[in-house]
């Protein structure tokens, strides 16, 4: 361990077995092919996320809402976890007090077997009834690809069904916010591959610090995180999480791992 190497930091700070928390970006899904949203590939048909991903865009054009949903699907349906999204689970493991928070929709982290995900902004996988007519479930999981309908129909009711994810200016759910707001309490915060833009997630960071944990951002680039952060490891995700996952294997520690 050299000193002043952040990645040996991070380690030396893991091996005691903290309480740890994992806020995710579409930055970690980015090496398994997935766009990131505010990259030089976020754009679809020229559209930013921001303009699609809204009540009032779905409420006016739901066809071309949900076209731009059955890309993303076909697209990540032959998406797979790649090494950040595997080190996570082996950590989700292998931490007695461990909770993953995304902000992504992909479901990669549980394909790559995490534990205790909190999907903040829901799931691409889920869909739900657009006018949520009595019959039908609160929401259910759908992996049809490509969609059978475009837009698809709700099947209790033969309205629209609209995607299971939290839309600009629409609320994060309760249940979510709550295990959200129990998991800042914490030991250490890792926030990895966001641009730290979207509230409220982005100040889940904040919340964690003002709480006691130490703080970690892991981004190839500055966010707005950056400089509140006791630790910034600039590096992409798939690099940075191997590099401590390997040191913290040749340090030869146990933690109790009571969820193998
Ligand atoms: C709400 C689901 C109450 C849909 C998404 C306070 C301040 C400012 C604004 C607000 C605020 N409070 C509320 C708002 C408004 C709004 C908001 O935050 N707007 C922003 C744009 C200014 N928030 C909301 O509306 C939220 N609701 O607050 O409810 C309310 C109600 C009414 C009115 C007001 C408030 C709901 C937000 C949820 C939106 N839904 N997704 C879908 O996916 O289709 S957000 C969308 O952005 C995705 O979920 C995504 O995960 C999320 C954040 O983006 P990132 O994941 O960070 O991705 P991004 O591309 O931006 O960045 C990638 C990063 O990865 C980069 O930093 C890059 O450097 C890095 N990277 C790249 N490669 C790698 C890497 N890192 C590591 N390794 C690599 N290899």
């Amino acid at each position: 361990m050299t000193p002043g190497d952040p990645v040996a930091e991070l380690a030396g700070r893991m091996k005691s077995g903290p309480r740890i928390t994992v806020l995710t970006g579409a930055g970690v899904s980015a090496a398994s092919g997935v766009p990131t949203f505010r990259g030089p590939l976020g754009l679809w048909r020229n559209y930013a996320p921001e303009q699609l991903a809204t009540p009032e865009a779905f409420r006016r054009d739901p066809k071309l809402v949900w076209e731009w949903y059955n890309w993303r699907r076909e697209l990540i349906a032959k998406c797979v976890p790649n090494v950040a999204h595997t080190v996570l689970a082996a950590w989700s493991r292998r931490y007695p007090d461990f909770t993953l928070i995304t902000q992504n929709v992909d479901g990669l982290h549980e394909k790559a077997g995490t534990i205790n995900v909190v999907r903040f902004h829901g799931s691409i996988w889920e869909v739900l009834c657009w006018r949520r007519c009595p019959s039908s479930p609160e929401r259910w999981w759908d992996e049809s690809v490509p969609l059978p309908n475009i837009p698809p129909s709700c099947p209790y009711c033969h309205g629209l069904l609209r995607p299971g994810v939290v839309w600009f200016g629409e609320s994060i759910g309760s249940s979510v916010l709550d295990r959200s707001y129990e998991a800042v309490k914490c030991d250490l915060f890792l926030t990895v591959g966001t641009s730290a833009v979207v509230h409220p997630a982005a100040s889940l960071v904040a919340e964690a610090s003002s709480l006691g944990a130490f703080t970690v951002e892991i981004n190839p680039e500055a966010t707005p995180s950056s400089g509140a952060v006791d630790l910034a490891i600039q590096g992409r995700a798939e690099v940075v999480l191997p590099s401590v996952e390997s040191l913290l294997k040749n340090q030869e520690f146990e933690i109790r791992d009571s969820r193998s």
